[in-house]
């Protein structure tokens, strides 16, 4: 364990208790009671009428423990927490949000933890459907009579219970849907009435003990040989990886597995780390800057494995003609929904092993370990050495480009960032990076070693889910030692600062790095592209775009929300001790942010 740990204690608010009842008194106390069974640590909630019931059951009846409260001021953030939390646990939490307004509110990130097939069990409240129990107006306003049909196109189940009786199950099924690969988030939505009544005797709960989890699909022995004999025979296998487990077993059979084959390696920046970036054989990742080397990778294999890939054929792209051949191990085809087209275009694959991925690697792995003859395991280390000096040259060249650009001012990302590491010291390896910023990321400056190192982007590239998710993430992290980071763009802050106080209130330490370019640069770049489509002045892109007058105080802000707030830091050489600062204070269990102000690209 280094020397420097982070503060396991995530702060929680005590509620002060005479006695507590025993067994379920009331409607909600039975949603409390199955939440606490199936140990489902935290309840990320904007608080609301609708699920007064259960706000009470969780302070009253289970003591605010088990799960705990996290408060949050939006139900956009809320959601997002139970997401952040999961990319970094594999687990659900709960976030509980307002009849319908709140529901409403907590559209955007259900969206994002759907498009991100992360599970997230979303309670809400509604009614009562008993149109004569309702007070006048409000309660009418807050009645949707299929309130579930907000949200039903991205969730993988939904469900109104419609006596006490029935709620145990409904929470069971959710929390096991939402569990079940593909994962996804779920919604259950209470009746106030049911929440609130007061209950006659004891209410049946399952025998958790007997509902265990489904267990994982495992890959068809066959698909498995056939993709062993293409992946042997290979002359330029590429091994291009999407949402993998993370896990450690699966990080080691693809390290494993690359090394046998002497593939190239191409991984995503939507997806959690699967492979260490700094490994000889990793030729690049999507949105950042070394994308190309994946490209290249791509354009010129004959045989790609592709593994829980969510675009498989966008990395395919202007290989239509020409199409190298393709084992695809995927369960997408079972996340399939007609509302969105987050499914993406449909690749052509010559074995779909339709499987869970670590199933499948472990299996791959195996068969080429056997079938790999002297001959093949010789032209996979010829294949390994060139493909080592390939990403070798290519580092050079982006390292070249960072030092170059280190005294720029405005601040280039890469010098922040390679400071931001001096500054975490030894636990720069093991830090966490929960979300990224929109621009490339600056591989030399931050290459990502270990399993999770960095968590993967917000599924639905939704502004303003970034904040809550790192603050998710960063409760997830909780205890583990390992420092959590988030670098968001000035507009992705502003949309959702209130996750700062959520960090502040609970003691959950997060270091914001705000990669500050005073606008919404994205779209900058898109009015640019359009005057010079249209010959219109680019030089007019900025207009509706900048956020300079006034500049946004980002320290002050996280001030102002409890934060340890740092900057603006506009001179590079302040960069270091600004960043000593935002560690020591995450050091001791606070968040911080360091508001530093970036060339845009
Ligand atoms: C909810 C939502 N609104 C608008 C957009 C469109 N959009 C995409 S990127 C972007 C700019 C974000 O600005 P910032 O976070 O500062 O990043 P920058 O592009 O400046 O690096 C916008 C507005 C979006 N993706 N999501
Ligand atoms: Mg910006």
């Amino acid at each position: 364990m280094p020397e420097h740990t982070i503060a396991p204690v995530i702060r929680r608010d005590v509620p002060a208790l005479s006695s507590r009842a025993a067994a379920p008194e009331w409607g909600s106390d039975v949603v409390a009671e199955m939440l606490r069974r199936l140990e489902v640590p935290y309840v990320a909630l904007m608080p609301g009428a609708s699920f007064r019931g259960l706000h009470d059951s969780i302070v009253n009846f289970l003591g605010n423990e088990g799960p705990a409260m996290i408060l949050c001021n939006h139900e956009e953030v809320a959601v997002a927490v139970a997401h952040g939390y999961a990319k970094m646990t594999g687990r659900a939490m709960a976030a509980a949000v307002h009849s319908n307004v709140g529901l409403m509110h907590a559209t955007m990130t259900i969206f994002c933890a759907w498009c991100d097939r992360q599970p997230v069990l979303v309670l809400g409240g509604t009614g009562p459907m008993d149109a004569s129990a309702r007070r006048p107006w409000i309660d009418w306003i807050h009645t949707a009579d299929d309130q579930g049909e907000l949200v039903r196109d991205f969730t993988k189940w939904e469900n109104q219970p419609a006596s006490v009786a029935a709620i145990p199950e409904a929470i069971l099924r959710a929390w096991q849907i939402a569990h079940v690969e593909p994962r996804g988030p779920v919604y259950v939505c209470l009746d106030v009435a049911l929440q609130e009544e007061k209950l006659a005797g004891p209410v049946a709960l399952p025998d958790l003990s007997r509902a265990s989890a489904p267990t994982a699909p495992a890959p068809d022995p066959d698909a498995v040989r056939a993709a062993v004999e293409m992946l042997v025979a290979a002359e330029r296998p590429v091994l291009l990886l999407g949402h993998t487990s993370a896990t450690r077993h699966a990080w080691d059979d693809l390290i494993a597995l690359a090394e046998l084959l002497g593939a190239a390696v191409a991984t995503d920046r939507s997806g959690p780390t699967s492979f260490p970036t700094d490994h000889p054989l990793h030729q690049g990742m999507w949105r950042s800057q070394s994308h190309d080397g994946a490209a290249e990778a791509i354009r010129d294999a004959d045989v790609i494995l592709a593994i829980q890939k969510l675009d498989v054929a966008g990395a395919l792209r202007g290989r239509e003609g020409h199409p190298p051949r393709l084992v695809n191990v995927t369960l997408e085809p079972y996340a399939v929904r007609s509302w969105a087209e987050d499914h993406q275009a449909l690749p052509h694959a010559d074995i779909w092993l339709t499987s869970n991925a670590d199933l499948a690697l472990a299996a791959l792995r195996a068969g080429v370990e056997r079938a790999l003859g002297a001959p093949a395991r010789r032209r996979a280390e010829d294949r390994a050495k060139a493909l080592a000096s390939l990403s070798n040259e290519r580092r050079a060249k982006w390292t070249a480009m960072n030092d170059a650009r280190r005294e720029s001012r405005p601040i280039l990302l890469a010098r922040a960032l390679t400071e931001l590491r001096a500054a975490l010291g030894e636990r720069a390896a093991d830090t966490i990076l929960a979300q990224g910023p929109l621009g490339p990321w600056p591989t030399t400056a931050w290459e990502f070693t270990r399993p999770r190192a960095f968590l993967g982007h917000d599924g639905g590239a939704a502004v303003g889910s970034g904040p809550g998710i790192a603050v998710g993430a960063a409760l997830g992290a909780r205890g583990s030692g390992r420092p959590v980071v988030a670098v968001v763009g000035d507009g992705e802050l502003l949309a959702a600062p209130t996750a700062l106080w959520t960090a502040a209130h609970h003691g959950i330490p997060v270091l914001f790095v705000v990669a500050n370019n005073q606008t919404y640069y994205n779209d900058e770049e898109h009015q640019d592209q359009v005057a010079r489509a249209r010959g219109r002045p680019s030089e007019n892109r900025w207009i509706g775009q900048r956020m300079d007058t006034p500049a946004v105080d980002f320290a002050g802000l996280a001030r102002d929300l409890g934060a340890e707030g740092i900057g603006p830091i506009e001179d590079p050489a302040g960069l270091a001790a600004a960043f000593r600062q935002a560690v020591a204070a995450i050091d001791e269990g606070r968040p911080s942010l360091v508001d530093v102000r970036i060339v845009p690209r």
